[in-house]
């Protein structure tokens, strides 16, 4: 029989006996989303470190099916990366983005690449529920603003921060932008939700930098969801603990570091609610 699975803890709070370790995953009391990521680069599955792109490993080459395989592990939504497309300037994966959000059932969101008005129309037209702007955001705030009036919920804001200074384009490029100072900004001009990404921990397997998404999660007016580093049910609670509304899962997926399942249970077990209840 095997040893692994809940158990009520002495404060009422959910324990996880995972390989004969007690780990005490204290109270998810409130919701938190936890979102698969599949970052898409010429066609194929990959994660990057530290969003470099010559240091990237090829997990799957068929996108659509690890997006399938996610959502039959019970994931509730799926982040996609055009990788091609942030460094680019221009979507460029198309055809399998546009599969998958036609073959998911989840929603879907979808950054890397989408600078423009008819990008965004044209994504959210085949099915891509929301979209994540990073580069614009930081270039052409008035486009922001725009498009938050005319498509409400369905604009995120992506902000990628090496050291807490915001990097464009594919982070190939720095800019003299603080993190937060941009949120602040952006939730002027009617942005709701907000992906921070720490580039210093993506791809890395170390942790989430708890500090600089705090900082995010107190300072600014917004949804936070996190993103880089996470990579133990540890670091899920943590983070939970700061108040994000979700956190985008990557590399750790791949590598079996976290356990999807294992991972969406601590979300449900914490309040008897399922994802489904959001
Ligand atoms: O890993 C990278 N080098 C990378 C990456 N993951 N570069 C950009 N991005 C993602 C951002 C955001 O979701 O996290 O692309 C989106 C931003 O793209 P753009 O084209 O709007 O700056």
């Amino acid at each position: 029989m095997s040893n692994e699975g809940w158990v009520a803890g002495e404060s009422g709070f959910a324990i996880m006996v995972a390989q004969g370790e007690r780990i005490d995953l204290t109270p998810l009391d409130t919701e938190m989303e936890i979102i698969p990521a599949v970052d898409i680069k010429g066609g194929k599955c990959v994660r990057l470190y530290q969003g470099d792109y010559t240091k990237e490993t090829v997990f799957f080459d068929d996108p659509l099916a690890v997006a399938l395989k996610w959502e039959s592990l019970g994931a509730r939504r799926i982040h996609l990366v055009d990788l091609d497309g942030a460094a680019a300037g221009e979507v460029r994966n198309l055809a399998v983005i546009e599969a998958i959000a036609r073959e998911l059932r989840v929603p879907v969101q979808l950054g890397g690449g989408i600078r423009d008005s008819a990008t965004v129309s044209k994504l959210l037209d085949i099915g891509v529920k929301r979209v994540i702007l990073g580069t614009a955001a930081v270039e052409r705030p008035e486009l922001i603003k725009k498009l938050c009036g005319e498509f409400g919920e369905a604009i995120i804001v992506g902000i990628d921060a090496r050291d807490g200074m915001v990097a464009t384009r594919g982070w190939l490029k720095g800019t003299q932008t603080k993190a937060l100072e941009l949120g602040k900004r952006m939730v002027e001009l009617g942005v709701k939700r907000i992906i921070y990404t720490d580039i210093k921990r993506d791809g890395t397997l170390t942790e989430p930098n708890y500090d600089e998404i705090a900082e995010m999660a107190r300072g600014v007016q917004a949804k936070i969801i996190a993103a880089g580093g996470i990579s133990a049910l540890e670091h899920l609670t943590k983070l939970k603990k700061l108040g994000v509304e979700g956190a985008i899962v990557g590399k750790a997926l791949y590598t079996g570091n976290i356990d999807l399942e294992k991972a969406l249970k601590l979300s449900q077990k914490s309040n008897g609610k399922t994802q489904n209840d959001r």
